[in-house]
């Protein structure tokens, strides 16, 4: 037994173990935790927990933390491990976020449900230390350098988030076209520089109709229209998501030739293209999750036998709502998902007309599924009324929380309030000044031209 035991240390220390048996190599003389509950409903909510080593470097952490009510429950949490006894709950850091060098932060967070109130956690400790570093101490985050593709590059899907080169989640933040049948003068040299030296947009969507005066009247010419679209956002660092826009019939089957057509092609000419990402069907409506999910495990791999390493996202049922707008919810998807790998599925919401329960769906959902949403409105869903800004903002919220892309409908000047251009402006050269931007847009910019977060180690 003694000679085993011997032999373990030995392999312990040839194995460089030792220093994660090592008290000094896991004690953090302070932390700070910014904990912000990004979305609350009935009985249940969602928190974000970033913890902030301000102590020495750690090579692994353990938090602990008190839910001070009795009825506040962990339900599930994402990007550590994570558990509940009587009223502590304790969460640690996985592989690759395990280790926290002095000043770095880990993201996590978790879904609870609660029945009295739901006050913020006590007694938060990291590794046994109290975390009592307050707001401000953390030093500024270094900006990256370079284009949003410069940085991360070949992007793909790592558990439910989009991961860049470095296998680090990032979020995209963007802008949709509108159709491109009808608003093409709005996408030309100048548009795109303001979008991406001035909105600093990581994103644009291309959204190419199918029907409407779309693809199915003149396929060669949107498939270059497209192409083109694709070269533009290229040149400016910026990734291109090609949406498919099949909107109504809301069956996407009834687009599977055309389908399988347009992406052969688009697959084929971008596949050595780093900033390409496949929208296949934009809304499916009135049609089943297993009709769709047919429709998308035989699009999939025509794309993937041209572009083997492109993100492919999926639409959901209900207008891409997972189902809600259905009455149904993410849970079909989540018991049957789509055979094929690299894939996320599509969300979208307009702020006006969906809100908590679309909030619900989309935060259980999160734990689960890789969600993108490749499309929303600051209005209603009729793509017009008033912008609704306490919701986007919860929205906005929410997707930054869970590191979710977004594309915003619409980078346009259509004369409705869901396009961020005021009317007129594609008639012009000006896409920079304040006074070409409707609400949704100034909006939409503040929050797209914030700092990206793209982490490149
Ligand atoms: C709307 C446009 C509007 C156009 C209409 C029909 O804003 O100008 O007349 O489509 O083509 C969606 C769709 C998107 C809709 C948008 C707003 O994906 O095509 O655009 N919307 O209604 N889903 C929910 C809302």
């Amino acid at each position: 037994m003694k000679r085993f035991l011997a032999l373990l240390a030995t392999c312990a220390t040839i194995l460089g173990l030792t220093a994660l048996f090592s008290p000094q190599a896991v004690a953090a003389a302070g932390c700070k935790v910014d904990y912000t509950v990004a979305s609350q409903w009935q009985g249940g909510f969602q928190a974000g927990v970033k913890i902030t080593n301000l102590g020495e470097p750690v090579s692994a952490w353990t938090l602990k933390f008190t839910m001070p009510d009795a009825g506040q429950k962990l339900v599930q949490g994402w990007n550590a491990t994570w558990s509940q006894s009587g009223s502590t709950v304790t969460t640690a850091g996985l592989d690759w976020n395990r280790a926290l060098a002095t000043g770095a932060s880990a993201d996590v967070g978790f879904t609870g449900s609660f029945t009295g109130t739901n006050p913020k956690p006590t007694a938060f400790t990291l590794n046994g230390v109290a975390c009592t570093g307050s707001v401000g101490e953390e030093p500024p985050p270094v900006p990256s350098t370079g284009t949003p593709v410069e940085i991360n590059g070949q992007v793909h899907v790592c558990g439910v988030n989009l991961c860049n080169q470095y296998n680090r989640p990032i979020q995209l933040r963007g802008m949709s076209t509108h159709g491109i049948q009808w608003f093409s003068a709005c996408y030309n040299n100048a548009s795109m520089d303001a979008l991406a030296k001035d909105w600093k947009a990581d994103l644009l969507r291309v959204a190419m109709y199918v029907q409407e005066s779309g693809y199915e009247t003149d396929p060669a010419g949107f498939t270059s229209r497209v192409n083109s679209i694709v070269d533009m956002a290229e040149a400016r660092g910026m990734y291109a998501l090609i949406d498919f826009h099949t909107l109504t019939p809301g069956d996407p089957n009834y687009n599977l030739a055309r389908a399988k057509t347009f992406f052969a092609s688009v697959a084929a000419r971008n596949a050595n293209k780093k900033n390409v990402i496949y929208e296949i069907a934009n809304e499916p409506n009135g049609v089943s999750w297993s009709a769709i999910k047919s429709y998308a495990e035989q699009v999939i791999p025509v794309i993937r036998a041209a572009d083997p390493d492109a993100v492919v996202i999926v639409g959901t049922r209900g207008w891409s709502s997972l189902g809600v707008s259905d009455g149904s919810g993410e849970s079909e998807v989540v018991n049957s998902p789509v055979n094929a790998a690299n894939i996320m599925y599509a969300f979208h919401f307009y702020a006006a007309s969906h809100k908590d329960n679309y909030r619900a769906a989309l935060s259980r959902a999160a734990t689960q599924l890789p969600m993108f949403v490749t499309e929303f409105g600051t209005v209603s869903a009729t793509g017009g009324g008033a912008m609704d800004r306490a919701s986007t903002t919860a929205w906005l919220d929410l997707l930054d929380q869970l590191k979710i892309g977004y594309a915003n409908w619409t980078f346009s000047d259509a004369p409705e309030s869901s396009a961020a251009l005021q009317p007129g402006t594609c008639a012009g050269n000006d896409y920079s000044s304040s006074g070409v931007l409707t609400e949704s847009g100034t909006l939409l910019k503040s929050r797209i031209s914030t700092a990206d977060n793209f982490p490149t180690h």
